[in-house]
Order: structure tokens, then C-alpha cells, then sequence
């Protein structure tokens, strides 16, 4: 049978493994300036959206506080698939004649003046949705029927011009028919990025796609990168071993950007590790990695491990990896709303059920992360790592020139579209606004018995 350019693409991804695969042409790729795959690759005009589950088993060992490794180990083994998949996919298209090139599956930013702004060079989550395999969940990560948020995202961009798939979801739909009878990811956010009711939105080719508005993106990373693990009512943890005391016995609504950069940038700096564990971050999912460093860490079955004999592993990795001082094995320690998010509401509350009842995990005398149900047996065990002060300058300079190598400066295309972005935007949630007020005002109309006064004929 004559399969079509499409049909072979993605027959040739499924044939890699990777069940869930859309495609999205130039009718859907109008949106934020991430959603333009010539930045990637000039010319481009299609992409290829692929996603991967998150392991469950491990998922559960995580928010159980069983143990972070598999978790870890899942993020490391996905990625580098994810990355390795979309190589492959970006040569079969070659080999189709075409051009291809593949969007690493994280840590690549287009650079900026604010280094922690992170702006992709593409973003996996708005090609998902363009690619209409993927809908905007109450957390702004993705969401499928197939395995909610707790997902691995992997693009391969091309200049072949591709027929859209249809769309599977209109731009509510998760928000609407999911995330309101759910809403535990707004929950499990140690710093509280998004809480209360109200929305905000991503324009993508003429459609306002809701999420929670994020009071600011540096909550996720002051949670995600470890520097505050302690639930706000103190019941649970993260895998971090940090608490920030600014942002302890401080209601969740007062955490503004004020309290917070300040905080993060004070506590990014002083933690000792930033440097040497972004580095692993980066070669996590930024870098592929190659074989032989891989397989040497993931053929001695790391969740197998004691904690003392993973630890030692980890750090040797990071030496093989040409990462310098690493302190230990701690390395994603939250990322609790995409990772809370199952395939069903009931799956989304077990794993919330996990998260909060399983207690705390904190760093205790020996270095080792342990388990304990309350508060204050946590902070009677609970010790942090203890460092010079030069070493924590030294890692301060590294984090900051690291971040300012791979990520500062300006790039005035990409302000000149953002602003542009920003003011079409803005006029579509007006007109939603407007609309809607119209809409309610007819409403009202069709209500209202009509008075003598309004005028209108009789008998309407
Ligand atoms: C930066 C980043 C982060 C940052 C910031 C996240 C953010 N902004 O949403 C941090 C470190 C906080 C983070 C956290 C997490 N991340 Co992350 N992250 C990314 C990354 C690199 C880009 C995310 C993104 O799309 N940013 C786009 C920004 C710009 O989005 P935005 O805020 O919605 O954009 C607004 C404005 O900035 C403007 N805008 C958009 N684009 C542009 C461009 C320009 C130039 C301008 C001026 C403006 C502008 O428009 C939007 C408003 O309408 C992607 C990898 C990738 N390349 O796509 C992974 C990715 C989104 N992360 C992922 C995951 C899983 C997580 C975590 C769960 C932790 C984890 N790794 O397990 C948490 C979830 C936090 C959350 N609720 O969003 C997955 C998402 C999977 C999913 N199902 O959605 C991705 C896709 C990685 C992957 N390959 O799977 N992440």
C-alpha cells in the first residue's frame, strides 16, 4: 500500500517505540514566538510532536518517599530516548528528502538578559497542542487522554510542508472537563505557583488555551531546584534537603516576586551544589549523551542500589560526564504537578494521596535522605550539608558563569516578536473579555420580558 509522506513518518516513529506521535503544518504553528520552528531550523514549515510516559512505578516510589532514584533514573532513561528517537526521526525524514532537525528534549533557551527566564528555542508543550495530541492542563504542562502530564515531550522540526492531524481536544478541554473536577496539581506545588481561580492563557492560531495564572516562574524553580522542599503546611516534602526560612510560616499568597527573587538568587548561590547539579540537569536532557557513558550508570541497575552505593555511583557518572563537584545524588527533586498528573482523576489522586500522606524526607546525619511522618521528627534529624564558604563561592562563580555562557545576552527577533505576541494576546483575552460581557449582556436580553419603555415591537 502507497502510504503518503505523513503516514510514513509516523508509522517510522511508532516503529521506534513511541505510541503517541501528531503532526502539525504551517495552518497550526501561529502562536508564541516558541512555536516557531524556524528558530530551530530555517525554513521549517512542519513538525513532529512525540510523547513518552513517565514511568508509574517509579512515580509512586517518588511521591511515596519509597525512594527518588527510579524517578531519577526515568527522567535520565526517557530523555536521552526521547533525544535518541528524535535523531532518528529527524534522519528518516532526511532520508525522505527533506530537511529535519531535532529540538533537544530540555535545558535549550533562546538567550535573554534575565538568565532564569528560560524561554525554549522551541516549546515541546505548545508543538503537543499544535499537533492537536495534547491539551493545556490547570499546571500549563500538557495533558493526554493517554497519560495525563506525567509525560516526556520530544519535537523534530522539518521544512516538508505535512498535513495537520486532526485535533483531539478543543482548547478547554482538559481545563474544563478534567483539571476542574481534579485540581490536585495546585496543591502539591511547594511554593504555591499557581493557586485560587484565575486563568490565564496561551493564544495558538486564533484560540485563548487557559491555564492557572503563575504568580512566578521562579516559585517552580526555587521548588524544582531544591532550594525549598517543605509543603506550606509542613505535612510533606519534595526530595529537596533545602528550606528556605523566608519562605517558611509565610502564607502561600504572600510569596510575591519581590520575596521571592531575591530569595532564590541568595539561596541558588549559597547552596554549595547549583553549579555542579545543573551541569548534570543539562546532561540529562540538553545533551545526547553517549552510549557508553550511558549504559555504564544504567547497566548497574541504579534503583537497585543502597542510597550510600547510588551515591557513589552518581557522582562517579557526573565525573565520567566531565561534571566536577557534585556533593551527592540529589538531582530532580520535585516537578510534582506534571509528575502528580495520571491518566485518569482517580490515578491523580492516589498520587496525591502518596505525596501527602507519606510524610517527610530530609538529609540526616550520615547524608543519607530518610523518611519520617511528622515535622518535628524531621527537624530533630534533619541536618544540612556542611560547606566552606569558599566552596560555596566557588560553585556561586560557576552557576553564574554557566548560566550567563549558555544563556545571556539579546536576541531582538525574538523580543520584537514577543512583544508582538504579547499585544495580540492581550487583545484576544480582551475581546474573550468583551465578548463574553456581550454575551451575558444577550443573555440578559433574551431574559428580560420586554418593557413599553425599551421600545421594542410587541409580540417578540
Ligand atoms: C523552561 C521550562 C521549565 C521552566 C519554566 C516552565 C514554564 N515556563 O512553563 C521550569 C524550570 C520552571 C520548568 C518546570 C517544569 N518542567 Co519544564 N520545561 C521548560 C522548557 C525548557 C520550556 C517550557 C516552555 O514551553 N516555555 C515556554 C514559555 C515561554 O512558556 P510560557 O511561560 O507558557 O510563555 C508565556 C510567555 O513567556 C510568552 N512566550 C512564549 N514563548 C515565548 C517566546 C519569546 C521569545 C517571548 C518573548 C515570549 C514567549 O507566551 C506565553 C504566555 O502566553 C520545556 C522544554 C521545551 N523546550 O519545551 C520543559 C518542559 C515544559 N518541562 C517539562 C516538565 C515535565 C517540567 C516539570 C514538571 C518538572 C520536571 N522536569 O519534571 C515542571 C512543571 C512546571 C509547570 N507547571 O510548568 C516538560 C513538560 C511535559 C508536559 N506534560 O507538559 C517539558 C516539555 C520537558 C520535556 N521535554 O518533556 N520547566
Amino acid at each position: 500500500m502507497n502510504l503518503n509522506t505523513e503516514e510514513k513518518i509516523k508509522d517510522f516513529v511508532r516503529s521506534q517505540g513511541v505510541e503517541l506521535v501528531g503532526l502539525a503544518g504551517p495552518d497550526r504553528l501561529e502562536g508564541p514566538p516558541s512555536l516557531d520552528p524556524t528558530y530551530t531550523l530555517k525554513g521549517a514549515k512542519s513538525i513532529v510532536s512525540m510523547v513518552l510516559p513517565m514511568n508509574q512505578g517509579a512515580i509512586h516510589d517518588y511521591l511515596g518517599k519509597k525512594s527518588d532514584v527510579p524517578h531519577n533514573v526515568d527522567q535520565l532513561k526517557e530523555n536521552q530516548r526521547m533525544f535518541r528517537v528524535s535523531e532518528m526521526v529527524a534522519g528518516y525524514i532526511r532520508s525522505l528528502g527533506y530537511k529535519a532537525a531535532v529540538v533537544p528534549p530540555n535545558n535549550s533557551y533562546r538567550r535573554t538578559l534575565y538568565v532564569f527566564a528560560t524561554i525554549p528555542t522551541f516549546s515541546h508543550r505548545f508543538g503537543a497542542m499544535a499537533a492537536g495530541i495534547a491539551g493545556q492542563g490547570w499546571s500549563g504542562n500538557v495533558m493526554t487522554e493517554e497519560y495525563g502530564a506525567a509525560t516526556y515531550l520530544g519535537t523534530v522540526v522539518t521544512d516538508a510542508v505535512l498535513k495537520s492531524d486532526p485535533l483531539r481536544h478543543s482548547s478547554r478541554y482538559f481545563v474544563d472537563e478534567w483539571c476542574k473536577k481534579c485540581r490536585v496539581c495546585d496543591k502539591v506545588c511547594p511554593l504555591g505557583m499557581f493557586i485560587g481561580e484565575e486563568e490565564e492563557y496561551i493564544l495558538m492560531n486564533g484560540e485563548l488555551h487557559p491555564r492557572a495564572k503563575r504568580r512566578d516562574i521562579n516559585l517552580c524553580n526555587g521548588g524544582c531546584f531544591g532550594l525549598h522542599a517543605l509543603s506550606n503546611d509542613k505535612k510533606w516534602s519534595t526530595y529537596g534537603y533545602r528550606w528556605t526560612k523566608g519562605w517558611m510560616d509565610v502564607p502561600l499568597e504572600e510569596l510575591t516576586t519581590m520575596k521571592v527573587i531575591p530569595e532564590f538568587v541568595r539561596q541558588i548561590s549559597l547552596a554549595g551544589d547549583s553549579g555542579a547539579r545543573y551541569k548534570m540537569i543539562r546532561h540529562y536532557a540538553g545533551y545526547l549523551m553517549k552510549d557508553e557513558l550511558l549504559n555504564e550508570y544504567l547497566d548497574k541497575h541504579p534503583e537497585t542500589m543502597s542510597q550510600e552505593e547510588h551515591k557513589k555511583a552518581f557522582v562517579k557518572h557526573g565525573e565520567r560526564l566531565g561534571v566536577k563537584g557534585l556533593q551527592n545524588d540529589t538531582l530532580l527533586t520535585c516537578g510534582n504537578c506534571g509528575v502528580v498528573c495520571g491518566s485518569s482523576i482517580q490515578e491523580s489522586a492516589e498520587r496525591y494521596r502518596l505525596l501527602t500522606n507519606s510524610g517527610l524526607v530530609v538529609r540526616g546525619a550520615d547524608g543519607n535522605m530518610v523518611n519520617v511522618p511528622t515535622f518535628e521528627e524531621a527537624v530533630e534529624i534533619r541536618q544540612l550539608p556542611k560547606r566552606s564558604l569558599w566552596s560555596k563561592l566557588k560553585d556561586a562563580w560557576i552557576l553564574s558563569w554557566t548560566f550567563h555562557k549558555w544563556y545571556w545576552g539579546f536576541e531582538p527577533k525574538s523580543f520584537i516578536r514577543g512583544i508582538r505576541y504579547a499585544r495580540r494576546l492581550k487583545k484576544a483575552v480582551k475581546d474573550r473579555i468583551t465578548g463574553h460581557k456581550d454575551l451575558a449582556v444577550a443573555a440578559e436580553n433574551t431574559k428580560r420580558v420586554p418593557k413599553a419603555s425599551d421600545g421594542y415591537a410587541s409580540g417578540m
